[in-house]
């Protein structure tokens, strides 16, 4: 049933058909950017997805090949691998318990996906993300600049959605940063925020821009109180998305990716959320703004909660 028809240049491997992989997968192949293949362990799921999926091409008019598989021989040749596998919290289950099981589903996917396409790129979306981000370059070895996580992306379309809804105008006009790790400890930087070039520190009250910088962090949150099953995923997937067509397109996208710090904002050895250039060789530079000592602060604190993870993560992965 997944016979070829067309043959694209590219292939991105999702790793996680739930519910941001399978959405992931949808807009990769409406947007006609690569051949997809969706991978997960639950036999029969993402070959069903991916015949559904298939099943819409007539109508949706795209031609990618989509590919559902439970074997990693499947994803071979890959310029992506996106990892979207993971476990979420189940009533009882602690963030620890959370951290144990997703580490081991990142790692042994970053590996196996690796073994069959060495030259891949790597985007991390599970969570905790920074963490899991690490964890993926760590089990890899590949060079920093081709192991990345999402969430900056996420977190700024969120930040813009809401500015746009609060100052009634385009949200093709709203541009903002959010740096730091991606929870409630992120940093949203309303100087470095704009509507068509103008900070909204210029258009909106103090309290207001709080406002909205609270909302933004609790953005995951807010979609989990109302869904009460599962949490966001539409807008996870497009911001996967846009930083699969970044690399494939080779489009020097400058956005905000977990990306591995050298020294940059006086941080080592640390995946977290930074302005990059994301292009066809990954992370082609990272972009270090001036803070305030407030901002600088902030992301401090978020990274050292983000270290902990890490430490308490490669803990339990030694057991
Ligand atoms: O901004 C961000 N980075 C995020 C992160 C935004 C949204 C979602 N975020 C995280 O992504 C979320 O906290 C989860 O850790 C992942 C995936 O979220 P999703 O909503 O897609 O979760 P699902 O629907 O539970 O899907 C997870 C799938 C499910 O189909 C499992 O069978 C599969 O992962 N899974 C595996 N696939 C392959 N290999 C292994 N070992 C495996 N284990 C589970």
């Amino acid at each position: 049933p997944n016979s070829p028809i067309a043959c694209h240049e590219n292939r991105v491997s999702v790793i996680g058909g739930g519910r941001v992989g399978s959405t992931l997968v949808q807009r990769i192949a409406e947007k006609n950017l690569a051949d997809v293949v969706l991978l997960d362990i639950v036999p029969g799921m993402p070959q069903g997805i991916a015949l559904d999926l298939l099943e819409a091409r007539g109508i949706e008019g795209h031609d990618c090949q989509i590919i559902g598989t439970n074997d990693y021989a499947d994803t071979a040749g890959s310029d992506v691998v996106v990892i979207t596998a993971g476990s979420p919290r189940k009533p009882g289950m602690s963030r620890d318990d959370l951290l144990q099981i997703n580490s081991k589903i990142v790692v042994e996917a970053a590996k196996n996906a690796i073994a069959k396409s060495p030259d891949a790129m790597i985007i991390v979306v599970t969570n905790p993300l920074d963490v899991m981000t690490y964890l993926a370059w760590q089990a890899t070895d590949l060079p920093p600049h081709r192991v990345m996580g999402m969430a900056g992306v996420l977190d700024s379309t969120r930040f813009r959605t809401f500015i746009a809804m609060e100052n009634g105008v385009s949200v093709a006009d709203v541009n903002a940063v959010v740096l730091g790790g991606h929870g409630d400890l992120m940093v949203p930087l309303p100087r470095y925020s704009t509507v068509s070039g103008v900070p909204i520190t210029e258009l909106m009250t103090p309290d207001r821009i709080e406002a909205l910088i609270e909302r933004t962090r609790r953005g995951g949150a807010e979609i989990v109180e109302l869904m009460r099953t599962g949490s966001a995923y539409f807008a996870p997937a497009s911001s996967a998305c846009l930083m699969v067509q970044a690399i494939l397109h080779n489009q020097s996208r400058q956005i905000t990716a977990a990306a591995y710090l050298q020294g940059e904002y006086d941080l080592e050895d640390i995946f977290i959320g930074v302005p990059t250039r994301l292009g066809c060789r990954g992370i082609e530079k990272i972009l270090e703004l001036k803070l305030t000592d407030y901002e600088l602060s902030s992301l401090k604190i978020s990274a050292e909660s983000v270290r902990d993870n890490i430490k308490k993560a490669q803990g339990m992965l030694d057991h």
